[in-house]
């Protein structure tokens, strides 16, 4: 019989310090999970209290998600936090010598309609009192997310690789049941919000343009679309089989660096999607040589299969098709390789 080895037996190879975090945080999943299961039952937890910081429709799900994460940080020393959830990063424990970033619960537009939400996070170096939410993805120590479906997963990577944990509800147990995850290239999956496609540049247009061309296009195969407007889930997907994700800029108001927060969703997502053979890109360079000016700042997102994301990369740079929008961009010729 296959004895999976667990968080704790996992966790022995972590960097040193991080350990008590991690676990922390997976603690905090398993109750966010609990909140999360209970639905309807739990009162209204898909109700919008209002706007968050930067402006998002927050749930009571994500202010009770943001209250058991900051448990989570207090109880394990983190010395600062920045959240999706709070306006600014704050300074915790003097002592400690890691700060974690959040989202505390992504997705939450799905609540009501039962479809896998998740947590996302990132944990780098402290800079003692200075902001540590300056640095380079490629600065964070550990990263993860947790998945709320059908089964309760843990995504994680501490630069070893990218693991996956099932949540035993048999007895609470995390347990390791993938491995060393790495992204197969031969997907024919691609995850876009396509009711923008108007509003999308050049380069993004034909990349999708060539996908719905299909076997008549120059891709010279059919393609299949997958949208679930939850990043963890559309991430486990890929992880799992492989293609590729995109969330470009676009020219609505205040979409211009698209939709996601480069600190609390990019770096981890990128950190975990490199760790298991992928690519994760602005559209011009990797998401994890970026720093951010800003703990909310937006930017474009396209991560997978590293070929797919290069194929991307080709057109943003390409000097014929570029990164600007052109309403009135017409077809392009189908001869381009
Ligand atoms: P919510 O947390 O507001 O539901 O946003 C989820 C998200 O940030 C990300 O998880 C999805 O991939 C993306 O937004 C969906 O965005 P659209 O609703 O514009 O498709």
């Amino acid at each position: 019989m296959q004895v999976e080895k667990t968080l704790e037996a996992l966790l022995r190879d972590a960097p040193q310090g991080v350990a008590p975090i991690i676990t922390a945080i997976a603690a905090a999943c398993v109750e966010i999970e609990r909140l999360t299961s209970l639905g309807g039952l739990a009162g209204s937890l898909g109700a919008s209290l209002g706007q968050n910081a930067d402006g998002d429709t927050q749930k009571e799900l994500d202010v009770r998600a943001q209250e058991l994460m900051m448990v989570a940080m207090r109880q394990s020393g983190v010395a600062a936090i920045a959240s999706e959830e709070l306006e600014d990063w704050e300074l915790c424990d003097a002592k400690g010598t890691f700060a974690v970033a959040f989202d505390p619960l992504d997705g939450s537009s799905n609540i009501d309609t039962n479809m896998s939400i998740g947590t996302i996070f990132s944990i780098l170096p402290a800079k003692g009192s200075d902001n540590p939410f300056t640095q380079p993805g490629h600065a964070q120590i550990a990263a993860g997310f947790a998945v709320y479906g059908p089964q309760t997963l843990l995504v994680l990577t501490f630069g070893k690789g990218t693991d996956v944990l099932t949540l035993d509800p048999r007895d609470g147990v995390w347990r390791v049941t993938r491995n060393h995850v790495q992204i197969t290239g031969n997907s024919t999956e691609y995850a876009v919000n396509a009711s923008n496609y108007r509003h999308w540049d050049r380069a993004v247009r034909a990349y999708v343009d060539d996908c719905v061309s299909g076997v008549e296009g120059p891709r010279e195969k059919n393609f299949n679309m997958r949208w679930i407007g939850s990043l963890v889930a559309e991430a486990f997907r890929i992880l799992t089989r492989g293609g590729v994700f995109l969330y470009p800029g676009d020219v609505r108001q205040g979409y211009r660096e698209g939709r996601l927060r480069l600190l609390y969703e990019a770096h981890p997502i990128a950190f975990v999607i490199e760790q298991a053979g992928g690519r994760a890109s602005n559209g011009h360079g990797r998401i994890l040589d970026m720093v951010p000016k800003s703990i909310h700042q937006r930017v474009p997102l396209f991560f997978g299969s590293a070929e797919k994301v290069e194929r991307l990369e080709r057109l943003h740079n390409d000097p014929q098709i570029g990164s600007e929008t052109s309403p009135l961009f017409g077809r392009r010729g189908l001869f381009r390789a």
